[in-house]
């Protein structure tokens, strides 16, 4: 602090950011900012330390940027949007954060409440025009917590407390309105330079749950893993495999959206958990808001379930009735190292042999399957794990590479869009990460759809303008397989199925993506040839390397 004047309070709200260590505040103007901006000119103009501000020109991208960052450094961002529709803009990325436990401080302004008489009062007819009588609720099911602040003085604490609940388990967004008359006002600076005061509440195991889950595990004959979302820590990672190893208990990565087991692992089984689950007697599901499909998937009578992660019964969602005989609450990196420390240094002996030569039987089918010639999602994911291995690299999926064929063996390297599937996720989450860890390589491949989903000419300004060099791939199908598969998956031999194309899910003809990117300067080509593809994917990371975001348009079949 260079000085002790009160602070207009619009600026008040970045020195405080600072303070608690939010270092990047994403976001997107508007009519109500006046004080924002003054105060922010303000705090530079007095020296003070500021969280630095990354101008987003579309709200579903700051949201997405603020989960990449998350994902790289493991704190919150702060994202700063436009009343009532600005924020309704960035509620798809509200509910992609919930959904993924992704802290974030999501605030916006609230349309100015005085009609004349005071400073900050309306001034355009938007001030009518947006004003809402529940502007929170575009959010509120997504949010842990929610306020419209009604002081100036009322700033700080109230940040403390909103970033100490969206980082306690399970850590997820808040969201805070900010009204333009209290932010035009003056906050008394001491108390932005205090230290945080509230910490944040993080969850570790139970031990008696833990000794209980340990001993049933143990005990198992036909124990199965079935981890989602990861294994929390490299920590847990590591833990993971040697639980695995010692135990010799298959790992299953269902639907996975982060990867918690090297794809080399010679307990990794892929990601299809039926050959394994209707014997099982005893499951370890790690982290998954829906580890296998009732419809499809049947868990024998006698078998029991233990549910770990940070909220393992997914309370937030009405219907979710996977069974939990032990339900264990835990941050997961630290959940699983405290699992396998209780489980101790024995191993299964009796069905083990039995249980790894099955294991070594179905993957060397699974792994020696051929991946076709064609130009397929496995072929492209294949190639570009053939073009990143070694590197300190991270795929980004979203309808995009397919985990099994990048042949990942790290803790961090995969993220796919989370199963709130709110599209428009993947490109501008790369770019939160690569933002925040400039020297990781970072590879962002989608469909043709999530490109679109994901305003890519807004997202390559923003790549350009921070020199955030990002390769992009896009698997070009000109249309949505998701759905279609969708369609004939319900009705395989209706109208639909039967139709030339499959109605509601075409987009073509495709638009000519390299020029997009070319928009703004990216290095971009277009691959239609499988032959052709290592060596554009040379090219792109060469580019990538250099510092120019690279755009690789792969069209498959
Ligand atoms: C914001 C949003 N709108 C619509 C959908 C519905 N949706 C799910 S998958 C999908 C198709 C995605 O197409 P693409 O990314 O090209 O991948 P493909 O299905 O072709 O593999 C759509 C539209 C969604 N999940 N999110």
């Amino acid at each position: 602090m260079t000085d002790s004047l009160p602070v207009t309070a619009g600026g008040a709200i970045f020195r405080r950011l600072h303070q608690l260590g939010v270092d990047t505040v994403f976001v997107n103007s508007g009519t109500d900012f006046p004080p924002i901006i003054e105060g922010l000119a303000e705090g530079e103009a007095h020296g003070a330390a500021l969280p630095r501000s990354i101008v987003v020109p579309h709200e579903h991208i700051a949201m997405s940027m603020a989960h990449g960052h998350f994902f790289a450094t493991g704190r919150p961002a702060a994202v700063i949007l436009h009343t009532n529709v600005g924020l309704a803009n960035g509620a798809i990325g509200a509910i992609n954060a919930a959904t993924d436990h992704v802290p974030m401080i999501l605030m916006s302004g609230r349309t100015p409440t005085t009609e004349g008489g005071r400073f900050g009062s309306r001034t355009v007819p938007i001030g009518w025009g947006q004003e809402m009588r529940d502007q929170a609720a575009l959010v509120r099911e997504a949010c842990k917590w929610e306020y419209e602040v009604r002081f100036p003085e009322q700033i700080p604490e109230l940040l403390d407390r909103a970033v100490a609940i969206a980082t306690s388990t399970p850590k997820g967004p808040v969201y805070l309105s900010l009204p333009r008359e209290v932010l035009c006002e003056a906050c008394p600076a001491e108390a932005l330079e205090a230290p945080p005061a509230m910490a944040a509440a993080l969850l570790t195991p139970n031990p008696d749950d833990l000794a209980h889950a340990a001993e049933l595990l143990a005990g198992a004959r036909r124990p199965l893993i079935i981890a989602q979302r990861g294994a929390g820590s490299p920590e847990g990672f590591a833990a993971l495999a040697e639980l695995a190893e010692q135990w010799s208990i298959p790992v299953c990565q269902w639907w996975a959206v982060a990867n918690a087991i090297s794809s080399e692992h010679p307990m990794y089984v892929g990601q299809d958990p039926g050959p394994w689950l209707a014997d099982a007697d005893v499951v370890l599901v790690i982290d998954s808001l829906a580890p296998w499909m009732p419809d499809v998937h049947q868990l024998g009578d006698d078998c029991r379930v233990i549910q770990l992660g940070p909220n393992p019964l997914y309370s937030r969602f009405p219907v979710r009735n996977f069974r939990s005989d032990i339900s264990i609450a835990t941050e997961t990196g630290p959940g699983l190292v405290a699992l396998a420390a209780a489980m101790g240094a024995a191993g299964r002996s009796d069905a083990a042999a039995d249980t790894r030569a099955a294991i070594d039987a179905y993957n060397s089918a699974r792994r020696e399957r051929p991946i076709a010639p064609a130009m397929t999602k496995a072929t492209v994911a294949s190639a570009i794990g053939a073009a990143i291995r070694g590197r300190r690299a991270t795929v980004i999926s979203e309808l995009g590479a397919t985990l099994d064929e990048l042949g990942l063996t790290e803790h961090d390297t995969w993220r796919q869009e989370p199963h709130s599937g709110g599209l428009g996720w993947g490109l501008p989450c790369a770019l939160g990460i690569k933002l925040a860890d400039p020297d990781r390589l970072v590879v962002a491949t989608m469909g043709d759809g999530s490109y679109l989903f994901s305003n890519p000419v807004a997202a390559h300004h923003v790549a350009e303008a921070h020199g955030i060099a990002v390769l992009t791939v896009i698997l070009n199908n000109a249309g949505y397989a998701a759905v279609q598969q969708s369609v004939t998956g319900l009705y395989p031999t209706g109208y639909a199925a039967k139709a030339d194309v499959v109605p509601l899910t075409s987009l073509s003809p495709s638009p000519n993506f390299k020029l997009v990117a070319e928009s703004c300067r990216a290095w971009a080509e277009t691959v239609t040839d499988p032959g052709e593809l290592p060596d554009a994917l040379q090219r792109a990371l060469a580019e990538v390397d250099d510092g120019r975001q690279a755009v690789l348009d792969v069209h498959i079949g």
